[in-house]
């Protein structure tokens, strides 16, 4: 775990106890935040898409290498998304995909959501296919222009598996989507 203790090297405490207190501070500072003193509580992070025009495709994925547990919010922007209504070409718009580790055994549920009217879908991948194939596994598109497209896993996932979740879109302007992976055991 990443711990600053910068911004109180400066401090002056005149008692032994008062720099134990700050100590203790900084580091609860650091912990998660959440009710309880149960030190297993979630931990939720958040991560922005950084390789747009790199994760086109699930066998190149941005890999969510940080640890959590319970939520991990992806935040990514799509283009323009277009078809041609007379030919299957040129189809403008982004696709992007996003490799996850499971943080334990447990059940995962996806929530993509978006406030722009594009018709986004979402993809889940077990296992990544070879070459430049995007057979998924699991296809996820049961709504239009209004989000959100939700995925609740029948199946009790492993510690430590990876899941490559692809987003791509019909149609629509651009704009910015979360995707919300939410894991309980
Ligand atoms: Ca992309
Ligand atoms: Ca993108
Ligand atoms: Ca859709």
């Amino acid at each position: 775990m990443h711990r600053s203790h910068t911004h109180i090297a400066s401090a002056a405490p005149t008692r032994r106890a008062s720099w134990s207190l700050i100590v203790g501070m900084v580091l609860m500072g650091c912990a998660p935040s959440g009710e309880g003193d149960d030190t297993s509580e979630p931990v939720d992070y958040t991560w922005q898409e950084s390789n747009d025009s790199g994760n086109e495709f699930p066998q190149n994925p941005e890999e969510v290498d940080e640890a959590w547990e319970g939520r991990l919010t992806i935040t990514g922007e799509s283009q323009l998304c277009d078809w041609d209504e007379d030919a299957d070409w040129p189809w403008t718009g982004d696709n992007d995909h996003f490799a996850i580790t499971v943080p334990a055994d447990g059940y995962l549920e996806a929530i993509l959501d978006w406030d722009t009217s594009t018709d986004y879908y979402l993809m889940i991948y077990f296992d990544v296919p070879e070459g430049t194939t995007a057979a998924y596994d699991h296809l996820v598109d049961n709504t239009a222009e209004t989000g959100p497209e939700t995925y609740l896993f029948e199946d009790e996932s492993d510690e430590g598996d990876e899941i490559v979740f692809g987003i791509a879109c019909d149609g629509g302007e651009e704009g910015e989507y979360t995707l919300e992976i939410l894991w309980e055991d």
